[in-house]
């Protein structure tokens, strides 16, 4: 089974305005959504549109809880979140424009997670997660979450023996690091951010990705995402770099948690890794087709998956 863990989701509300945002001016809106947010919340989405079977968890407030649970349950997932009495889902704002341009996040901060939230979850939530099976730490917990309460949640999950898959980033993905992990998704700046150099190039990322060998060594499966210069897997001693599909985006948010979420159906179900980037690639691209922060229609991902270019690059 693959466990999904969002320590801080959110409610999405998406706000489209005509033609680029101008400051100073007024910028009229075009159309309003709420959607889900937060990354483990969109991984299970995909994973559910992909009909592989997943469990939605993770730690939130248990204010607005019925509403996020609602926009989950228009993609039919059921969320099994820890709730904390008195905290409440986190607002994001998606500000995105008519004209197919990157869109902006607005996002609070959220609450921290406690060892007390974490012990229940465990109790609850993740008490039958055994070796056998995935479990996506997928979004950062709150900025103002403790990093000795974070250390004490990966604790408890490394007793789990999961296989786990990280998409985190800084001090988070640092610590996770320290772990085995089964798969890392990060973005050219979460993965310049820890090796503490700028790449931005498929070649340069995987030239990097080499000299910091040691920093990796524990990571079985590597996926780092650029943007509009497409991305690149490195998995079982091969590396391939993947350009983007040409599609007309609409909504990039939530295009990177579609494309982990390819990645990991792909690895999970025994793909090759060319097919894997293939499948991750075409499955962050039909996302950005919609305007909402999550979704996509599975049958533009196999239209999609035959067009990936890609090529093999451990020479
Ligand atoms: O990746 C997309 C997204 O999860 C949006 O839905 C929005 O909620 C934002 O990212 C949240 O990012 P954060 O890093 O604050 O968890």
């Amino acid at each position: 089974m693959i466990y999904t863990i969002t320590l801080n989701p959110a409610i999405d509300n998406v706000i489209q305005i005509k033609d680029k945002l101008i400051s100073g001016h007024n910028n009229r809106i075009v159309k309003k959504s709420s959607d889900v947010g937060g990354k483990g919340t969109h991984v299970s989405i995909a994973l559910t549109l992909l009909d592989e079977p997943n469990i939605c968890t993770g730690i939130t407030g248990a204010g607005n809880y019925e509403q996020l649970q609602k926009l989950l349950r228009e993609y039919n997932v059921e969320g099994h979140f820890q709730t904390v009495q008195g905290e409440k889902v986190r607002q994001n704002y998606v500000l995105t424009d008519t004209s197919g341009s990157s869109s902006y996040m607005i996002t609070e901060y959220g609450s921290p997670i406690s060892r007390s939230s974490v012990d229940a979850l465990f109790a609850r939530e993740l008490a039958d997660v055994t070796e056998k099976d995935y479990a996506v730490v997928s979004g950062n917990p709150s900025l103002k979450t403790d990093i000795e309460d974070f250390r004490y949640f990966l604790g408890r999950l490394k007793q789990t023996k999961a296989k786990i898959i990280a998409d985190v980033s800084g001090k988070f993905l640092k610590e996770m690091l320290k772990l085995d992990l089964f798969l890392i998704k990060p973005n050219e700046f979460e993965f310049s951010e820890i090796i503490g150099e700028d790449v931005h190039e498929p070649l340069t990322c995987y030239n990097a990705y080499k000299q910091h060998a040691d920093l990796l060594k524990n990571v079985a499966h590597v996926g780092i995402s650029m943007g509009c210069r497409g991305s690149i897997l490195i998995s079982g001693g091969q590396a391939y770099s993947f350009e983007i599909a040409k599609v007309h985006t609409v909504n990039d948010t939530g295009s990177g948690d579609a494309y982990l979420s390819g990645m990991i159906y792909g690895l999970v179900n025994g793909f090759p890794p060319a097919k894997v980037g293939a499948l991750a690639a075409s499955v962050g691209a039909a996302k950005a087709e919609m305007d909402r922060s999550s979704g996509f229609k599975p049958e533009r991902v196999q239209e999609l998956v035959p067009h990936i270019k890609y090529e093999e690059i451990n020479h």
